[in-house]
């Protein structure tokens, strides 16, 4: 296959001071920070979706971008699609992908035949990968664009849409397990509610939990080793989603008994959009030990809607590499970009820009939650801020010693509190931005 994208050379690291646009000012793959490579540290992956599918379609009008790359056969442009995602990953050093079934082979009229169209990508995707060394970081099945999941797949009220939802699943782990994929993906696009006047809740919530562990009980009967994701996201499709946040899917794991099995594919924009902040959705996942892969985006925060646009956000950027270290950095999981280059940047090189500039907000963001650390201040404060349960009165809580009347009786000894401290947080602040601004 020859060269795509032609015009553009390999990105290299040039340094903070390179003026060239198609260079690296911060990711530098084999630079060791904190111990570890950079590459090892960001797991980069590209999401096939977006990059290779995405036109720029919007409610409004076509799509702008070629992804065709001039052929008009179906199969044609989807193996042109595959080389295309490798040249992309070669010449910006990304070294994992992810994809739903559906974004590497159209779906054709039945079942079987879309099953063969898939075979015969995966054949070619295997090839590109073994010649490459790229790897899959996790796969998913879209169960959510074609109509008849109009109701939802596992949560649709009709059964054979269920059954279909499995079927479609059962293939894509089988791909998932064939290319060694370390993760397999629930997004659950449609698995929610527009009215409760026509949905059996109850049911549908059973359901989701059913397929989940078919699901998971094939997927290790044929020698998964890797973890199963949940991405939460609150709306949008669905007035109403399931999977709304990561506290309400945690509640859902632990109902159903999944929560060994899961853990929580974490979006920047799916936060926001649940009135989070992305540091709020992976704390709780870390707290939870949950913490798992990352979908690294940004919204606009004037549209209430996943803009799903490529970061830039430096505060966000660092202070979600903060808890990744914190969590003791990625295993299974990494830092995919569920991102899109905006409806009017439609060109090639623009592509480039576009995972450059996230590539790098999050090399910087990598480099600066180390020097956070390794200043210690922040840290430090939070762990004096709580050094009232380290002894007396607040050890005998921790330790579980204390009973309501020993703290009745502590209380009114005590009269009233009067050790209260501030919470200081200009102060931290001033920290946060003198580390990252010097
Ligand atoms: C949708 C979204 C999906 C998932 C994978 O908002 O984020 O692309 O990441 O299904
Ligand atoms: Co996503």
């Amino acid at each position: 296959m020859k060269e795509i994208f032609k015009d553009i050379p390999k990105i290299k690291y040039e340094g903070s001071k390179s003026t060239n646009p198609l260079a690296f000012r911060y990711y530098n793959p084999d630079e060791i920070i904190g111990g570890k490579p950079m590459r090892e540290q960001l797991k980069f992956a590209l999401s096939y979706w977006h990059t290779m599918c995405g036109d720029g379609t919007d409610m409004f009008g076509a799509g702008t971008a070629d992804k065709c790359f001039g052929l008009t056969d179906s199969m044609e442009i989807y193996k042109a699609k595959a080389h295309a995602a490798f040249e992309l990953m070669e010449k910006l050093d990304i070294d994992y992908f992810c994809f739903h079934d559906r974004d590497i082979a159209p779906e054709a009229d039945n079942l079987s035949q879309t099953n063969a169209r898939l075979d015969e990508i995966t054949n070619l995707l295997e090839e590109l990968m073994k010649n490459s060394g790229k790897k899959l970081l996790w796969g998913t099945a879209n169960c959510f664009t074609n109509p008849r999941y109009m109701h939802g797949a596992a949560t649709s009220c009709n059964a054979d849409v269920f059954a279909f939802a499995a079927a479609q699943i059962k293939k894509a782990v089988e791909i998932t397990v064939r290319l060694g994929g370390d993760g397999y993906v629930f997004w659950g696009g449609r698995e929610g509610y527009e009215t409760l006047l026509n949905t059996n809740m109850g049911l549908e919530l059973d359901n989701m939990a059913r397929l989940m562990r078919m699901t998971v009980e094939y997927a290790r009967s044929i020698g998964f080793k890797g973890d199963f994701y949940i991405e939460p996201k609150p709306k949008e499709p669905t007035k109403h989603q399931y999977d709304f946040d990561t506290a309400t899917v945690l509640g859902f794991l632990r109902k159903y008994g999944l929560d060994k099995d899961f853990k929580m594919n974490i979006e920047a924009n799916h936060a926001t959009l649940a009135g989070h902040t992305f540091q709020h959705e992976l704390r709780v996942a870390r707290e939870n030990g949950v913490f798992g892969s990352i979908d690294a985006n940004q919204g606009d925060m004037l549209l209430g809607w996943d803009t799903d646009q490529f970061p830039t956000n430096m505060y966000d950027a660092v202070l979600c590499m903060y808890e990744v270290i914190k969590a003791g950095g990625f295993t299974n999981g990494g830092l995919n970009f569920d991102s899109k280059a905006r409806r009017s940047s439609f060109e090639d090189e623009d592509i480039f820009h576009s995972y450059i500039a996230g590539m790098d907000t999050f090399a910087l963001g990598l480099r600066l939650a180390h020097k956070l650390i390794e200043d210690g201040r922040m840290d430090q404060f939070v762990e004096d801020r709580y050094s009232s349960y380290k002894s007396g009165i607040g050890a005998d809580i921790v330790s579980g010693k204390a009973t309501m009347a020993d703290l009745e009786k502590y209380a009114l000894e005590m009269g009233d509190v009067t050790t209260l401290k501030s919470g200081r947080q200009e102060y931290l602040e001033n920290i946060l931005n003198s580390i990252m601004f010097g």
